[in-house]
């Protein structure tokens, strides 16, 4: 029997067109904001204001003038932005989805600023968390908290990206100390980092290091000619002998599973943070469709628009739920790695799709940094990249279904 309580007589009229778009209902299609609770939902909220106030007014220029705006890193220490998700040392002990819930609105501001916060938060502070010593966590976690430190993770090499495994970067014991040499490539933040988590090889396999940046040999050069990622900071790294105490040592990581176990909580970051692109460019899409005139009509009134607009609903709706779900597996403590790899992959390949569409809707003026799809699209090719290739996720997915791995 039809539950009186919600018969169709009951449904609110649909809303104008413009209404519609104004409201924000056509973003929340499915109702997800009711998956969310009273607190998380104030979270997203004042991560919502802070990149309304501080990041979207200037975006755009951070991004042509390829400008990091490390005056920010402060603001969001304050904001309790920075290794959110971690317990302790001055860090804001939030749950997994809320952590998501940020990452999806800093993303909708830009992926180099999102990009930023899993850097310090997942990688770098994560790995001192997860491994480092009790001296070495009061050391460092209490100032990267504040954002008055800054932290960057060295895993991938010239010549070793998606096959780790093949680093050639050395560590070599030496008195009671060790000597390091050798480079890395694609790290975030090195240029402006206090402390670099580097991952090198030792006659006991794979261990990790914690190098002041301030040490003799190291060497961070920033990256240029990006095409992506332009409000963002990626370096090629050099180690020249650098000299560090046995205190340098992350004694609770050995192999590679430690560096994984940091990327596994930076990708979970990332397959929210795409829906928040995704989100941005269909709310420029949608509105712009309802400005825009051709041929003495709104744009939103033909039928090929419509049909883009409504792809982007079903990609975004369905990216959130996907999610949130891996967020409450994460919070229950069951998330296995090969679901970040679906999250990841599904994610970010729906949100590059998303902003692409988005900009045709924009025709020519898609295409200037006036609007923000494009810039998306193109910071979501690094994003698609960083942290596990497309390729390696199908392939993690793969071997988790077939029992057989398939890298080479
Ligand atoms: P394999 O070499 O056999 O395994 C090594 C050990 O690691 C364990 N493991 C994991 N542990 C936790 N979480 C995961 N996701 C794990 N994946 C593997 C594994 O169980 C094994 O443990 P143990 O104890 O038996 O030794 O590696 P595999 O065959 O499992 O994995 C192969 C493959 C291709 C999936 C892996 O190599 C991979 O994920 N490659 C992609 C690497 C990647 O994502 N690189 C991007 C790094 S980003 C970066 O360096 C820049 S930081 C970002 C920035 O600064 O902006």
């Amino acid at each position: 029997m039809t539950d009186p309580a919600v018969t169709e007589i009951d449904a609110p009229a649909p809303p104008a067109p413009q209404e519609a778009a104004l409201s924000g209902r056509a973003g929340d299609y499915l109702d997800l904001d009711s998956l969310f609770s009273a607190e998380e939902l104030a979270l997203r909220a004042d991560v919502r204001s802070f990149v309304d106030d501080r990041i979207r007014p200037h975006i755009a220029r951070w991004y042509e003038d390829a400008h990091f705006p490390v005056d920010i890193v402060k603001e969001m220490g304050s904001r309790g932005l920075l290794g959110m998700h971690l317990k302790g040392y001055g860090c804001a002990g939030r749950s997994a989805v809320e952590y998501g819930l940020a990452a999806l609105e800093l993303e909708a501001g830009d992926s180099g600023l999102r990009t930023f916060v899993s850097v310090q938060g997942s990688l770098a502070m994560s790995a001192i968390h997860k491994f480092g010593t009790e001296e070495q966590k009061q050391r460092w976690l209490p100032g990267m908290a504040a954002g008055e430190l800054v932290g960057c993770f060295g895993l991938t090499e010239p010549g070793a990206g998606s096959d780790p495994a093949s680093m050639a970067t050395r560590a070599v014991r030496s008195g009671d100390g060790w000597v390091l040499n050798g480079s890395k490539r694609w790290i975030g933040l090195a240029s402006i980092a206090d402390v670099a988590v580097v991952w090198a090889g030792t006659d006991e396999g794979i261990r990790g290091f914690l190098v002041p940046t301030s040490s003799r040999g190291f060497t961070a050069t920033p990256i240029t000619g990006k095409l992506s990622m332009r409000a963002s900071i990626q370096c090629d790294i050099t180690f020249e002998d650098v000299r560090l105490g046995e205190d340098a040592l992350l004694p609770g990581a050995s192999g590679l599973r430690g560096p994984f176990s940091c990327l596994n909580e930076a990708r979970y970051g990332i397959l929210w943070g795409a829906m928040g692109a995704a989100r941005d460019s269909y709310e420029v899409a949608l509105r712009y469709s309802l400005e825009r005139r051709q041929f003495d009509t709104p744009i939103a009134s033909f039928q090929l628009t419509q049909a883009k607009l409504v792809e982007m609903v079903l990609e975004i709706q369905k990216g959130v739920l996907v999610a949130e779900r891996t967020g409450r597996l994460k919070d229950a403590g069951r998330l296995r790695p090969e679901q970040i790899s679906f999250g990841k992959l599904n994610n970010v390949r729906s949100a590059i799709a998303v902003c692409r569409s988005a900009r045709t809707v924009l025709g020519g003026n898609g295409v200037t940094l006036d609007h923000s799809p494009m810039r998306h699209a193109e910071n979501l090719e690094s994003v698609r990249t960083y942290e596990g290739t497309d390729e390696v996720h199908t392939l993690v997915m793969g071997r988790a279904i077939t029992g057989i791995p398939a890298f080479s």
